[in-house]
């Protein structure tokens, strides 16, 4: 069905699209190899791999053939021939110049051109998630809720290592459906929770810590993220405030979050929050990212962001505070763009909890 997306970009039955790199042949075919060709046309579309992964591809490729591959220069060329193809597009975001060359040399026949409309093609139909690809999303998600649940009620306490807090949701999530991590766990406690991608060490649990934890599963090729911030022992008014006013500002953002609002707007509606309360050089960051086949994909829901949200988009909202050498606090949630607002996919709940 995506596949035939990319035919829009055709001008021509003597024009093909050509899909290389890793992320999207994945996002096109749903299979994972880490070597193969995906040859688009108006008429067909063929997805040439090589002898490691061609008995599984031909197995689990639904939407189009597939193809052993020895070499580009003979299979893939040889095909274009046949099908009488001059002109070749190709995506330009994810491709070397050294690949480019090198695809240039092996198909000599046809005009190869690093194409910008292909490549605004491809992002347009993965931000705008199917049913199927939220309902991995969501799967995802719930195995990442899962591993906090288990580090919420087994091992945060006082004297446990940031280490072992990341180490126990990875573990959890590995163990319990997820194919991968979504990106290296962030466990941090303590002033290093000031730090929005502090690397989790030998530092220890102590009553009236801030922990958070920022991480994610990946399902079917699909990612979640997720960011709680959690304290032990005791709170104080400061901490407390900080986490309430992170809360609203994160609750503001999904009520402004809906089609049509620029993902910029989304990002000014949870930094008035923060401003607001006069925590405005605190943060640094962007509100949020699109979640997909990447962690960090389009469209973009920070200050620069100008393009507007879509029904499907599957954005995250994530604003923190961060103060250098005391403490950070972040929440983030998914949302899942609706034609009439949003739908967050993350269901832990988000009120501070003091185990
Ligand atoms: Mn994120």
């Amino acid at each position: 069905m995506n596949i035939q997306g990319l035919c829009a970009v055709l001008t021509d039955d003597r024009e093909a699209a050509l899909i290389v790199s890793e992320v999207n042949r994945r996002y096109f075919t749903g299979f994972p190899a880490s070597d193969g060709y995906l040859v688009v046309t108006r008429n067909d579309a063929v997805f040439f791999t090589d002898s490691r992964y061609i008995e599984a591809a031909g197995l689990a490729v639904k939407d189009c053939r597939t193809a052993l591959l020895r070499r580009l220069g003979d299979e893939v060329a040889g095909y274009l021939k046949e099908q009488g193809i001059t002109r070749v597009r190709t995506e330009r975001a994810r491709l070397t110049v050294d690949e480019l060359a090198a695809l240039k040399r092996a198909l000599p026949d046809c005009r190869v051109t690093a194409c910008k409309r292909l490549e605004k093609a491809i992002n347009d139909l993965r931000e705008v998630k199917s049913d199927a690809e939220v309902k991995a999303i969501v799967k995802a998600q719930r195995i990442a809720e899962a591993a906090l649940d288990h580090v919420l009620g087994n091992v945060i306490k006082p004297g446990v290592t940031e280490r072992e807090i990341g180490l126990a949701l990875d573990y959890y999530m590995l163990s319990h459906g997820a194919e991968a991590l979504s990106f290296e766990t962030i466990a941090v406690t303590g002033k290093k929770t000031s730090m929005p991608h502090g690397v989790p060490g030998s530092l220890k649990v102590k009553a009236g810590d801030f922990i958070t934890m920022d991480f994610g599963a990946v399902w079917h090729g699909y990612h979640s993220d997720m960011t709680r911030t959690v304290a032990v022992g005791k709170v104080s008014r400061e901490q407390r405030k900080v986490y309430e006013t992170v809360l609203a500002a994160q609750t503001a953002a999904r009520e402004a979050c809906r089609p049509g609002i620029a993902g910029r707007e989304m990002d000014a509606a949870a930094r008035k929050v923060i401003e607001d309360a006069g925590y405005g050089a605190y943060f640094g960051h962007g509100l949020g990212h699109g979640v997909g086949v990447e962690i960090h994909e389009l469209p973009g829901a920070g200050p620069r962001s100008e393009a507007k949200l879509r029904a499907g988009n599957v954005v995250t909202d994530e604003p923190g505070i961060y103060l250098p050498g005391k403490f950070g606090v972040r929440i983030e949630d998914m949302l899942l763009v609706t034609d009439g607002g949003c739908r967050c996919l993350t269901k832990a709940p988000r009120e501070l909890i003091v185990l």
